[in-house]
C-alpha cells in the first residue's frame, strides 16, 4: 500500500520510526528513509537519547501537536493558542541554573553540564491542569531527586524553591509591570523535600523525544504528575534550598482558589468549578478526574494525617 505523504501525521511517523529502532539494524535503510520524510516535511526529529518509558498504564498519547500548540506560559500570553506564536522570544542558550540556600555550597550550574552528567529517561505522564483539562504527555528528562543529591542539601532544608528567568526584553508579560499577568515576576513553585525527592517528581527537557519547545518550557521545567500542573513550572533559572514552605506565585494571586500542595483531587471542588471530572486534549466527551491524577499508589503515603481539604 501507497501512502500520501501528505497523510502522514507526525505521530503516526514517530510511532513508525519507534517500531523501526527497536526492529534494529536490519530496518537502517527504511528508518533513514523515514528521517528524510520527517525533515522534508518539518516534523519533529529526536535529537535526544533516552531510556524508552514500557507505559504500564497503557496511557494513550497526545499528539505532539497538541501538547506543543496549547499552552499555558503567562510570561507571554495568556492565550492557550497564542503562546507558540510568540515563545520565540525566548532564547535559551546559554542557561544556566542557580542553586541557592541551605546546600553544603551554592553553585551555578550550565544547562550543557546538566545534560552531560544526568541520563535521560522518557516518562509518560498524565498531566492535569487545575483548570479542567489534561492531557498524556512523553516527557524526557531525570529524577530531580538525583539533582537534589548533587545540590548537597543541609538537614533544615525542609522544601525547594523554584523560580523561572526573569528576563523582560524574553518574556514580553515580565515588562508590564503591575498591569503583567502574574502579579510579581519570576513565577515561583516549590515543593515539600519528600515531594521532590519523589522518583515520579522529575525535570524535564524534552518530550516525544525531542528537546522542549520553548512554549513546554525549554530548557528545563519541573513535571510532577499527581499534582495540578502550575506546580510544574517553566524555564527554571534558580533554585533554593529552604527551611519554610515557599509562597507559590498562585498562592499568592488567589491563596483561597491555589494552595501550596495542589495536589490533584476530584473531591475537593475549585472555588469556582468543579474538579470531578476532566476534558482530555482531543476529546469531546469528559472523563473522571483520578485522586492523585491516578498516582495514589506511589504517592498517598506522603499526605497521611494530612487534611486535604485544608492543605488543597
Ligand atoms: N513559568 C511558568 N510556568 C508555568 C506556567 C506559567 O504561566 N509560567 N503555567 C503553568 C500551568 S497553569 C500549566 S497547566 C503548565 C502548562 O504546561 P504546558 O504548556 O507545557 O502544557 O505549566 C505551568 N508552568
Ligand atoms: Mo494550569
Amino acid at each position: 500500500m501507497k501512502i500520501n505523504q501528505n497523510e502522514i501525521t507526525p505521530e503516526t511517523l514517530f510511532e513508525n520510526r519507534r517500531k523501526f529502532i527497536k526492529l534494529g539494524a536490519a530496518s537502517v535503510v527504511a528508518s533513514s528513509t523515514l528521517m528524510e520524510l520527517m525533515a522534508k516535511e518539518n516534523l519533529p526529529t529526536s535529537d535526544l537519547s533516552y531510556k524508552k518509558d514500557t507505559n504500564p498504564n497503557n496511557l494513550e498519547l497526545n499528539t505532539y501537536k497538541q501538547i506543543t500548540s496549547y499552552n499555558n506560559f503567562y510570561e507571554f500570553t495568556t492565550s492557550k493558542e497564542g503562546v507558540k506564536h510568540m515563545a520565540h522570544t525566548l532564547v535559551t542558550t546559554p542557561w544556566t541554573i542557580e542553586i541557592d540556600g541551605l546546600v553544603e555550597k551554592p553553585f551555578t550550574i550550565d544547562m550543557q553540564d546538566i545534560m552531560k552528567k544526568y541520563s535521560l529517561e522518557e516518562r509518560i505522564y498524565r498531566f492535569r491542569c487545575v483548570e479542567g483539562w489534561s492531557m498524556v504527555v512523553p516527557w524526557i528528562g531525570f529524577e530531580l531527586g538525583k539533582f537534589i543529591k548533587d545540590c548537597k542539601p543541609l538537614s533544615d532544608a525542609k522544601y525547594v524553591r523554584f523560580e523561572t528567568l526573569w528576563d523582560d526584553e524574553m518574556f514580553p508579560d515580565q515588562a508590564r509591570g503591575v498591569f503583567g499577568n502574574i502579579k510579581r515576576y519570576p513565577y515561583v513553585e516549590g515543593l515539600r523535600m519528600d515531594e521532590a525527592m519523589n522518583p515520579l517528581t522529575i525535570l524535564s527537557v524534552g518530550l516525544y523525544g525531542k528537546t522542549l519547545e520553548n512554549q513546554n518550557g525549554a530548557p528545563i521545567r519541573l513535571v510532577v504528575p499527581w499534582k495540578y500542573g502550575f506546580k510544574s513550572i517553566k524555564s527554571i533559572a534558580k533554585i533554593s534550598f529552604v527551611k519554610d514552605e515557599p509562597l507559590n506565585s498562585w498562592q499568592e494571586m488567589a491563596p483561597h482558589e491555589y494552595g501550596f500542595y495542589a495536589n490533584v483531587n476530584p473531591k475537593v471542588d475549585h472555588p469556582r468549578w468543579s474538579q470531578k471530572r476532566e476534558r482530555v486534549l482531543g476529546e469531546l466527551f469528559k472523563q473522571k478526574t483520578l485522586m492523585f491524577n491516578g498516582y495514589e499508589k506511589e504517592v498517598a503515603h506522603l499526605y497521611k494525617g494530612m487534611d486535604l481539604r485544608k492543605n488543597f
